[in-house]
């Protein structure tokens, strides 16, 4: 069994992001520059933001924090995407998810510029992904096919049964899978809440991506020998005995369901690190698109 080391894949990428800012620096180009806003106080999300503007200093990108109170109006959050978008100093941004509920998430990730959608959640982006356009692929999603394709795990002709359509993972990594290519080549299954008899899925699954957020819900019955394990899952499960009083676990009961795969990621420094990495990753693009 290997496990797959996103933390350590994930400080190559951002090693390689290093070595090509500073030759951009030195060629007197424009420094890359990432915004992130961040609505309310999600300790969670405050966490996630935290380590995207830390990983834009580490590479040598320029980066913006723009907090703002949980409860601010629909209109007033759209004023601040307009701002973003024509700003010529920022190259990409980002609108952290999720939003306060009485804020219309589709409204809010419609405004934002697709040519600085460094989430590639705009439709426009989305649109492309699914047609093999170049576009940005949202950083969860791309994170893990760079792991796939940096342990060389062979997809082509497998079967991979993905668990939760979410916009932001399940769906794109369900088309990621299908597409052309290596990773890609895959027989989808895309699972979900109302699948009947999930098991019977993962069972025949060579490789499993699961993104539910129910912390230990795939067990070793559950799976073949051999398979090859994506766990997306990162709920905060509350514990008196550990230092911040709760633990990061995942979908994928680790101790036994890593005793039957031949590939598993961790949680966490599994996929958490790689989003971090390949968002940095499109902010490049960004800045060397426009
Ligand atoms: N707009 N919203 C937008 N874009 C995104 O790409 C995200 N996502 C998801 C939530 N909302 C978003 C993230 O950034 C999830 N996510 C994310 C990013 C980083 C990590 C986890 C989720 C991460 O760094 N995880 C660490 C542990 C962090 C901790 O201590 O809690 C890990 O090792 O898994």
């Amino acid at each position: 069994m290997t496990i797959l080391d996103g933390k350590k894949i994930s400080n190559d990428i951002k090693d390689e992001i290093t070595t090509t800012v500073a030759q951009m620096k030195a060629k007197g180009e424009k420094t890359p520059h990432l915004a992130a806003v961040i609505v309310g106080e999600d300790g969670a999300s405050l966490t996630y933001v935290g380590s995207k503007v830390r990983a834009c200093a580490r590479v040598g990108f320029e980066s913006t924090l723009i907090q703002l109170p949980d409860d601010i109006t629909q209109d007033d959050l759209l004023n601040k995407i307009q701002e973003l978008n024509q700003d010529a100093e920022i190259d990409g941004f980002i609108v952290q998810l999720p939003l306060p509920k009485h804020i219309d998430t589709q409204a809010i990730l419609l405004a934002v510029d697709p040519k600085k959608d460094v989430d590639g959640f705009h439709p426009e982006n989305f649109g492309k992904l699914a047609l093999d356009m170049e576009t940005f692929i949202p950083a969860t999603p791309f994170g893990i096919m760079e792991l796939l394709k940096r342990y060389d795990i062979e997809t082509s002709g497998k079967h991979t049964v993905v668990i939760g359509r979410s916009h932001i993972v399940g769906r794109p990594m369900s088309i990621l899978m299908s597409r052309k290519g290596q990773p890609g080549d895959s027989t989808v299954t895309l699972t979900h809440s109302r699948t009947k008899d999930l098991a019977h899925y993962t069972r025949e699954a060579d490789i499993v991506i699961s993104a539910l957020g129910v912390p230990n819900f795939l067990t070793a019955d559950m799976v073949k020998k051999g398979v090859v394990i994506i766990d997306v899952g990162i709920t905060r499960v509350p514990d008196a005995n550990a230092a911040k009083g709760y633990v990061i676990t995942g979908d994928v009961d680790f101790a036994e369901v890593s005793e039957k795969a031949s590939y598993i990621t961790p949680v966490p420094g599994g996929v958490g690190p790689m989003t971090i990495a390949m968002l940095l990753q499109n902010t490049l693009l960004a800045r060397q698109r426009s």
